[in-house]
């Protein structure tokens, strides 16, 4: 029998504010960030308390699905410890013959899961891993997670006072860079997928995509942006508005801030009412559609 892992991989998050700058420099490739961007993320992180939850969220999503598989699960971050080279690492240390790459993100982009990946075999080149790698590039429409979903949206829309009456639903995901679409990139196509799905679960009929979480890079991003679509809605007569961050499975600082303090303020200014759905965070059935969603993975066979 193959010795077989699990590696959940996720986004990572500093420590605290004083390791805000390391972690912003790794995000940037290794470029120190300029002072006034520092302060300005340093605030954002200070708005949510000092730290973000988004470490110890994927510990008990990676503790959940060690339970309902039976087979070490390790977590690997993109840009903070443990790192996705830490988790490779520990494949070697284990001898495991094939490990299942699991992102704890929906949908696929070649700059997100894309990443991932690359950063995957990248490492096990380095650390001499010569195992199976087995990446599931995206799980956009999983079932269990759609089902969530609409039922999280469902309880949201019911928050919205009675005298919210025109109410839109704003389905968001991260903003990438635009240039993504010229290559085939399906990560607009997978986000409206979703959206389309949970709406129909949910029987919504009027709802919208955006994009949040833009980068000031000086390139056009992905759009319109949430702001954006909340001033177009109040514009249009809305009243209220759901938000539901279906790109995000868990609590962090792009939902802790940019939608539930920046956005929330903005729609505030708009007279908006605005609500957000939960997030799948550690959710028991959330953790069972990823648990089947692995072991369908590892059902196939090993090509040789
Ligand atoms: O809670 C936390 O501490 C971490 C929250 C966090 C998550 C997250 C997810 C995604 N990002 C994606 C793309 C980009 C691209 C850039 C970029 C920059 C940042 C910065 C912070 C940050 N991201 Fe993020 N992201 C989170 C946090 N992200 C902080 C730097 C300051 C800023 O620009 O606001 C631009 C840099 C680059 O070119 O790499 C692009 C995507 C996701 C969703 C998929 C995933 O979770 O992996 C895509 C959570």
């Amino acid at each position: 029998m193959p010795r077989d892992a699990l590696l959940v991989m996720a986004y990572g998050t500093p420590r605290d504010l004083d390791d805000v700058e390391a972690y912003y420099t790794h995000i940037r490739h290794g470029r120190p960030p300029d002072p006034a961007a520092l302060a300005e993320l340093r605030q954002r992180y200070a708005a949510i308390g000092g730290r973000s939850p988004l470490l110890e969220i994927t510990r008990a999503q990676a503790a959940g699905l060690e339970q309902r598989l039976q087979l070490p699960v390790l977590v690997g971050q993109k840009h903070s410890s443990p790192f996705i080279s830490d988790a490779v690492g520990e494949l070697v240390t284990r001898a495991v013959d094939r490990a299942v790459g699991l992102a704890m993100a929906p949908h696929y982009s070649s700059m997100s899961i894309g990443g991932y990946h690359r950063e995957v075999l990248k490492a096990a080149e380095e650390e001499g891993w010569p195992g199976h790698f087995e990446m599931i590039e995206s799980w956009h429409l999983l079932e269990g997670w759609l089902d969530l979903q609409a039922e999280f949206l469902r309880a949201a829309l019911a928050t919205l006072p009675a005298h919210a009456r025109n109410r839109t639903v704003i389905f968001t995901a991260h903003s990438l860079p635009e240039a993504i679409l010229r290559t085939g990139d399906p990560y607009s196509d997978q986000l409206h997928e979703s959206a389309a799905a949970i709406s129909a679960r949910a029987g919504v009929s009027s709802w919208r995509v955006a994009w949040q979480s833009a980068s000031p890079t000086g390139q056009p991003w992905l759009g319109p942006d949430l702001l954006e679509v909340l001033d177009q809605l109040a514009g249009a007569g809305a009243q209220g508005v759901v938000v539901c961050p279906c790109g995000f499975v868990s609590d962090h600082l792009e939902i802790l801030f940019d939608v539930d303090i920046e956005a929330r303020r903005r729609a505030a200014e708009l007279g908006l009412e605005l609500a957000r759905t939960q997030s799948p965070n550690d959710d028991p059935r959330f953790l069972d559609a990823l648990a089947g969603l692995v072991r369908t993975t590892l059902a196939d066979p090993v090509p040789l």
